[in-house]
C-alpha cells in the first residue's frame, strides 16, 4: 500500500508541505483543484503548479479527490453531454501529469454530511458527528431553510459553494428520480468515460455514499456491497473502480467491511480508513483511528487489504481536533498523523507475520 495525505492547497490549508513531509510514510497529497467550478476543465498549468509544489517536498500527486461530477450528469439531463466532455478533458489533463487515481461520488445534492463538526468527546477533543434522529426530523424544506439561514455551519471540507446556492431547485429536480435512474445515469457516464481513463492510465475510484442510506428523501446507489457490486459489473473496466471508505460504509453496522475488502479487493484503487463510534439510536460519532475505540474492525480491514496485496493509494480519514489545533473540521494534521502511523503499524504488523523478522538494515554513509 502506498501511504498517502489529503491536502487542500497552498493558501486553502492551515497543514504545509514540510509537515506532511515529516510524517513517517507519506509518500503523496491527495489533492484537488478546489477552486474551479464543477464541471469546468481543470487547466493544465495550474495542475503543474500543484504538482511542482509538491515534488519540492519529494511527494507525489498521483490521487485526486476529488473531480467532482455536475449535478446534470446525475440528473440525466441533455445537458450532460457537455459535462462529460469536460470531465474527459480533465482526465486527459491530469495523465500528463502522471495522476493514476481520480477519486469521486455520485451523491446527489450533498457530499458527506453531519449534523455537528465540533463535537465534543469525553476527552476534551472534538469530532464530527451525525445525529441520525436530528437529521431523521428534517424535511428537505427545513433543510432548505436552514442553510440559507446558516450556510457557513452546513459547508464541510470538499463541498462546492454552489451546490447549496440553488438547493431548492435541485431537491425538486431529484423529486422523480429513482435509484433505478441514479445508478443509469452513473452507468451512461462511466461507460463514457472509462475508455478514456483507461488510455490515460487513470482509475476511476468512486466514493461510497456517507452516510450510506438515503437521507432527505435523496436517491443513494453506493450503500452497501450489493449497490457496489452492481455498479462495478455495469461497466467492467479496470478504470470503473472503488475508493473503500470504512468511515462512509461503516456509518452501517450491517455493512460487513472485511467481507467488503474481500469481494472487491481487485477493484479498491483507493482506501479512506478510520474508524466511527456508533450509538444506540443510530447516531454516530468520528472517533479516533485505533481499533478499540469505535465500532469497526480497523484491524481487520488492514489485514483483509494486506491479504489481498492491497498495492492501491492509502490515506488516514477524518480525525479528530485534539491538542488545541485550529483546523479543517475532520482534517487537522495530528489526529491524521496519528492515523497514519496507526494503520502503518497494522500493515507492518501484518508483514512482520508473514515474512518473519526483517532483515539487518545496512548502514547508510552519513
Ligand atoms: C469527506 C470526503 C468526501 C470525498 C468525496 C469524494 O471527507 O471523504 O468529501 O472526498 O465524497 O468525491
Amino acid at each position: 500500500m502506498q501511504m498517502t495525505f489529503r491536502w487542500y492547497g497552498e493558501g486553502n490549508d492551515s497543514i504545509t508541505l514540510k509537515q506532511i513531509r515529516q510524517i513517517p510514510g507519506i509518500k503523496g497529497v491527495v489533492w484537488a483543484l478546489h477552486d474551479v467550478p464543477v464541471g469546468e476543465v481543470w487547466p493544465v498549468e495550474r495542475i503543474e503548479e500543484v504538482v511542482k509544489q509538491a515534488k519540492e517536498y519529494e511527494l507525489n500527486t498521483e490521487v485526486v479527490e476529488s473531480v467532482n461530477i455536475h449535478e446534470d450528469i446525475k440528473l440525466g439531463l441533455p445537458t450532460r453531454d457537455h459535462y462529460i466532455q469536460t470531465y474527459k478533458q480533465t482526465l486527459k489533463n491530469l495523465s500528463q501529469f502522471g495522476v493514476k487515481v481520480v477519486c469521486y461520488n455520485f451523491m446527489p445534492v450533498f457530499d458527506w454530511f453531519r449534523t455537528d463538526l465540533f463535537k465534543e468527546m469525553e476527552d476534551g477533543s472534538t469530532a464530527l458527528f451525525f445525529d441520525a434522529q436530528k437529521v431523521l426530523a428534517l424535511t428537505p424544506e427545513q433543510v432548505v431553510k436552514n442553510m440559507e439561514e446558516n450556510q457557513k455551519d452546513f459547508t464541510l471540507p470538499g463541498w462546492e459553494p454552489e451546490r447549496l446556492t440553488d438547493l431548492q431547485r435541485l431537491f425538486d429536480l431529484y423529486k422523480d428520480i429513482t435509484e433505478v435512474d441514479l445508478l443509469e445515469n452513473l452507468t451512461y457516464f462511466l461507460k463514457e468515460v472509462c475508455p478514456v481513463a483507461e488510455e490515460c492510465g487513470i482509475k476511476m475510484a468512486i466514493h461510497p455514499d456517507d452516510p450510506p442510506f438515503s437521507i432527505f428523501g435523496l436517491p443513494r446507489i453506493v450503500k452497501n456491497k450489493e449497490d457496489i457490486g452492481r455498479l462495478l459489473r455495469a461497466v467492467d473496466s479496470p478504470a470503473n473502480g472503488l475508493t473503500f471508505c470504512s468511515g462512509s460504509l461503516g456509518g452501517n453496522l450491517a455493512n460487513d467491511l472485511v467481507d467488503i475488502v474481500n469481494s472487491f479487493a481487485d477493484r479498491i484503487a483507493f482506501a479512506h480508513i478510520r474508524n466511527v463510534k456508533h450509538f444506540e439510536d443510530g447516531s454516530f460519532i468520528e472517533s479516533a483511528h485505533r481499533v478499540e475505540d469505535g465500532s469497526l474492525p480497523i484491524t481487520g480491514i488492514i489485514n483483509a487489504l494486506h491479504e489481498n496485496g492491497f498495492d492501491g493509494y492509502i490515506r488516514p480519514d477524518h480525525g479528530r481536533h485534539i491538542w488545541d489545533e485550529v483546523c479543517r473540521p475532520g482534517y487537522g494534521l495530528y489526529d491524521r498523523a496519528l492515523g497514519a502511523m496507526y494503520l502503518q503499524g497494522a500493515w507492518d504488523t501484518n508483514v512482520l507475520l508473514k515474512n518473519g523478522a526483517a532483515p539487518k538494515k545496512t548502514m547508510q554513509t552519513v
